[in-house]
C-alpha cells in the first residue's frame, strides 16, 4: 500500500512536471511568459509589502530564483496530492488539472508584456494544453502503477489493465524525459525570439567619447565617478528581464495631451539628443548602502516630447508605464522646471543594457527611481495627480519622492583595522538635482562625545544632478574610532543626522563606520 501511494504521488508529480514543460514550450513558441514566472510575478505584485521586505531581507539578490523554485515545488506538491487522491477518484484529477490550467492561463494572460505578444488567446493556450497533456499523463501513469493490485479490491475505474512494473518504470521515465525536453526546448525558443544583445550591438549612438571625467578622484576602494554599467545597481519587480523587440517597440504619449503621439525607436533616434550625467538612487537604499549609481544617460529631452504632444492645462501628473506593467508617477511641474528629465536609450556610451531598460527608460534627476525611472518604457500618460497612484504607492511608499541628501564612506570599510599614519577617508555624496557644496568628516575616538567636522576635498562638480567624490587625509594614531560623514547640498542645506529608515520616502542619517588603528 505504501509503495502504491508513493507511485501515485510520483505519477502526480510527473504529470505536473509534464504540464509545466509543455506550458513552457508553448509559451516559448508564442513569446509568452511561462506560468511559473507569471505566478511568481503575481505573488510579488500582490504580497503584502512586509512579506516582500522579509523575503528580500532574508534572501537578498537570490530572492527571485528562490521564488521561482518555490512556485515550481508548490506545483509539483499539488501534483503529488492529485496523484494520491486521483486514482480512486478520477474527478480529483479532472478538477485538479482543470484548476492548474485555468490558474496558468489567467496568470500568464495578466502578466505577459503587452509589447511582445499578438493576442492573449495564444498566451492562455500554453497552460491549457499543458494541463490537458498532464492530465492524460496522470491517467496513463496511474493505470500503469497498479501492477501489484490484488485482484479482489473491487471496482476501480483505472485498474482494469495490469501492465507490470517495467511498464510503469518506462512510462515514468518517458514522462520525466518529455517534461525535461519540452522545458529545454521552450527555454531555447524563448531566448531566440528576441536577441537583445544583437539589437544593442546593431545600434550606433551619438554618444560623446567616454573619457574619464577630469577632476575625478582615483583611490583604491573609492566608487568611480561614473559607475560602469556592469556595476550599476539593479532594482525591479520582474522575474525575467523583458526582451523588447526594437522593430515592434513603440513609445506612446497619451492622456491629457493635444496630439497623442506614437514614436518608433527610429523616430526617437532621429530627434535631437542630449547626454546628461545623472545620479540614480533607490528609495530602499539604507544609509551607507549601495543602491545608487552615477551614469551618463543619452536620450531625448522629456520636455521636447511633451511639447510635441502639447500638455493640456490641468495635467498635473506624468505616468510612465513599462511593458511589464510597472508604473511610476511624478508631478508634471517637476519635469518642466528646467532639470534635464529624459527618455534615455544610452548608458555610458552604449545602448541601454537589457536589465537597465532596453530600449528606453525614463530618467528624472532628483527623483527616486520608483516614482520616475521607468525601464522598458512604453507609455507616457498625462493625467491628474489625484487620478492615478503608481505601482509602489498603494504598497505604502510616498507619492512625492525627491532624493534626499546622502553621503557614504567607501574607504576604509566599516570594521577595518588600519596602520597608523596617513589614512585617506573617502566616499561619494549626492543630493538629487540640488548638487553638493561641501562634505565634512568627523573622526572621534570611541567614547568621545564631540569632535570638529573637517572639510573634505571634492571631485569637480559634473552637474548638480551628479554625485561628487570626496576625500579627507586622516593622520591616524593607534586607538578605536568612529568616523562619520555629512554633506551640504547646493542650496546650503546640511544633511540631517536624524535617522530615518527607507520607507516611506527615503532614509536619512549620517553614515558612520568603526575603524581600529593598530601598529
Ligand atoms: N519597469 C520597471 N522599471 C523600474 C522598476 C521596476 O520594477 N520595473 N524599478 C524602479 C526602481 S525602484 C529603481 S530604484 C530603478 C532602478 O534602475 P536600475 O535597475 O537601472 O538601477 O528602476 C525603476 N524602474
Ligand atoms: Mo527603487
Amino acid at each position: 500500500m505504501r509503495t502504491r501511494t508513493f507511485r501515485d504521488g510520483l505519477s502526480g508529480v510527473l504529470a505536473v512536471a509534464v504540464t509545466l514543460g509543455v506550458a513552457e514550450l508553448v509559451a516559448g513558441l508564442a513569446g509568452a511568459i511561462a506560468p511559473v514566472i507569471a505566478v511568481g510575478d503575481l505573488l510579488i505584485d500582490h504580497a503584502p509589502s512586509w512579506v516582500t521586505h522579509l523575503v528580500i531581507d532574508a534572501l537578498g539578490a537570490r530572492d527571485k530564483p528562490v521564488l521561482i523554485l518555490t512556485v515550481t515545488l508548490a506545483a509539483l506538491a499539488t501534483g503529488a496530492v492529485i496523484g494520491v487522491m486521483g486514482r480512486l477518484r478520477p474527478l480529483v484529477g479532472t478538477i485538479g488539472f482543470t484548476a492548474l490550467g485555468m490558474l496558468g492561463a489567467i496568470t500568464t494572460t495578466v502578466d505577459t508584456p503587452s509589447a511582445s505578444v499578438q493576442g492573449s488567446f495564444l498566451v492562455a493556450l500554453g497552460p491549457l494544453i499543458g494541463a490537458a497533456v498532464g492530465w492524460q499523463t496522470l491517467r496513463l501513469l496511474l493505470r500503469a502503477g497498479v501492477f501489484d493490485a490484488p485482484a479482489s479490491t473491487g471496482a476501480q475505474p483505472m485498474t482494469q489493465r495490469i501492465p507490470g512494473r517495467r511498464a510503469f518504470l518506462g512510462f515514468t521515465a518517458a514522462a520525466a524525459g518529455a517534461s525535461a525536453a519540452s522545458f529545454v526546448a521552450g527555454r531555447r525558443f524563448a531566448g531566440e525570439s528576441v536577441d537583445v544583445e544583437a539589437q544593442r550591438k546593431s545600434l550606433t549612438l551619438a554618444a560623446a567619447p567616454q573619457t574619464s571625467p577630469t577632476g575625478a578622484l582615483d583611490l583604491n576602494g573609492l566608487s568611480p565617478l561614473i559607475t560602469p554599467n556592469n556595476d550599476f545597481y539593479r532594482i525591479d519587480t520582474t522575474l525575467i528581464t523583458p526582451r523588447v523587440d526594437l522593430k515592434t517597440w513603440r513609445l506612446r504619449i497619451t492622456g491629457m495631451v493635444e496630439h497623442p503621439l506614437t514614436i518608433s525607436f527610429d523616430d526617437l533616434l532621429a530627434m535631437p539628443s542630449r547626454e546628461e550625467i545623472i545620479t540614480l538612487s533607490c528609495v530602499s537604499n539604507e544609509v551607507g548602502g549601495d543602491l545608487v549609481g552615477n551614469a551618463r544617460w543619452l536620450g531625448v529631452s522629456l520636455v521636447d516630447l511633451l511639447k510635441q504632444a502639447g500638455v493640456k492645462p490641468g495635467a498635473t501628473q506624468i505616468v510612465g508605464r513599462s511593458v511589464d506593467g510597472f508604473t511610476v508617477g511624478f508631478p508634471t511641474e517637476v519635469a518642466m522646471d528646467g532639470r534635464p528629465a529624459m527618455v534615455a536609450y544610452g548608458m555610458n556610451g552604449e545602448a541601454l543594457p537589457g536589465p537597465h531598460g532596453f530600449p528606453a527608460r525614463l530618467v528624472v534627476p532628483g527623483l527616486y527611481g520608483y516614482v520616475s525611472a521607468t525601464k522598458w518604457l512604453t507609455e507616457i500618460e498625462l493625467t491628474t495627480w489625484e487620478a492615478f497612484d503608481a505601482y509602489w504607492i498603494p504598497r505604502g511608499w510616498a507619492k512625492r519622492a525627491p532624493i534626499k541628501t546622502q553621503s557614504r564612506i567607501d574607504v576604509p570599510r566599516d570594521g577595518r583595522t588600519v596602520k597608523p599614519g596617513r589614512v585617506p577617508v573617502a566616499g561619494v555624496a549626492w543630493a538629487g538635482d540640488r548638487g553638493i557644496n561641501t562634505v565634512e568628516v568627523r573622526v572621534r575616538r570611541d567614547g568621545e562625545t564631540d569632535a570638529p567636522w573637517q572639510p573634505a576635498r571634492l571631485s569637480e562638480s559634473l552637474s548638480t544632478n551628479a554625485w561628487r567624490q570626496w576625500v579627507v587625509e586622516w593622520q591616524a594614531e593607534p586607538g578605536d574610532y568612529l568616523i562619520e560623514v555629512r554633506a551640504t547640498d547646493g542650496r546650503g542645506e546640511v544633511q540631517t543626522g536624524k535617522y530615518q529608515r527607507p520607507d516611506p520616502d527615503g532614509a536619512t542619517g549620517w553614515h558612520r563606520i568603526d575603524v581600529r588603528v593598530r601598529a
